[in-house]
């Protein structure tokens, strides 16, 4: 077996989590592992249960934007859980985190997190989460927290992205192994969920990698643009904004770009 191989069979011999990735439904290609989660908590999917795939023929970001991945490049990862509404603000942050730090764990390399959902490394992206959930008054029916992860790509072949993103590999100058990374990141986010679930706080160590605060920033959430200096951010992972006429707004998510 190579050793980027993700398959179920590797994964099973070296997990070391509780319950994430216990169940693993993987697929050489998929459109989506968004959307094979989402069939697979209709049939009955456990808590934990999660989806890999080698490669996507229709990734996507937030707001129906493209994520791109040429195939074995990359962890293209679904979790499925079933948390309660305290808990469902809070995934992204347990996500970047735990990709933020199997990366350090595995490589050496410190990444930052931007709020609020990407992971860089030297400034460009090698990670982005993406949740998506059902909710219903006040249940949450599911969550799915999409990871992507880029290990072994070239982004120099890649004119969309070619100047924002990187990969361990681009930065490393060699070959990491996807399945270290995902082991990692499994462990990694199961003990912040964990801990979420036990109502304890995460957002401590979520903030010490926050490259966004104390920065000039432009904030597009929506329909709305936001200028301000991006002075904190609240247990639940939004960002608290101070504008340039000196008021506080309290933003869930957007998109960040520095002033420069
Ligand atoms: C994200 O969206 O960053 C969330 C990406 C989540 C992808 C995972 S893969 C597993 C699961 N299944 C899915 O179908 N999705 C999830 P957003 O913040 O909207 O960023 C999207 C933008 O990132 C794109 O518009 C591109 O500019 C950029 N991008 C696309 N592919 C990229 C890549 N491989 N590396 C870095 N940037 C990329």
């Amino acid at each position: 077996m190579p050793k980027t191989d993700i398959s179920p069979v590797s994964l099973r011999r070296s997990l070391k989590t509780k319950f994430v990735g216990h169940n693993i439904i993987y697929y050489p290609v998929t459109s989506s592992t968004m959307d094979v989660a989402k069939q697979a908590i209709k049939d009955g999917a456990a808590e934990g249960a999660i989806v890999i795939v080698d490669h996507q023929t229709a990734g996507r970001g937030r707001l129906g934007r493209k994520w791109l991945s040429p195939p074995d490049s990359s962890i293209l990862l679904s979790i499925i859980l079933y948390p309660n509404l305290e808990q469902l603000p809070r995934l992204t942050m347990a996500a970047a985190l735990a990709v933020a730090k199997s990366i350090e764990k595995i490589t050496g390399l410190e990444p930052v997190i931007k709020w609020p959902n990407d992971v860089l490394i030297g400034g460009k992206k090698v990670s982005g989460v993406l949740i998506e959930s059902d909710v219903q008054r006040d249940t949450v029916n599911y969550a799915i927290v999409g990871i992507a992860l880029n290990v072994n790509l070239d982004p120099s072949s890649m004119p969309e992205i070619s100047e924002t993103a990187t990969s361990l590999k681009q930065v490393l100058g060699q070959e990491v192994s996807r399945l270290d990374v995902l082991e990692s990141l499994l462990v990694e986010f199961e003990e912040l969920y964990q801990a979420l679930r036990r109502g304890e706080p995460i957002d401590g160590e979520w903030r010490h990698r926050l490259e966004t605060l104390g920065k000039e920033v432009t904030v597009r959430s929506g329909d709305m643009v936001h200028e301000g200096y991006a002075e904190s951010v609240d247990d639940e992972g939004n960002l608290l904004l101070r504008r340039l006429d000196g008021s506080l707004v309290t933003i869930a998510a957007g998109d960040v770009t520095l002033k420069v």
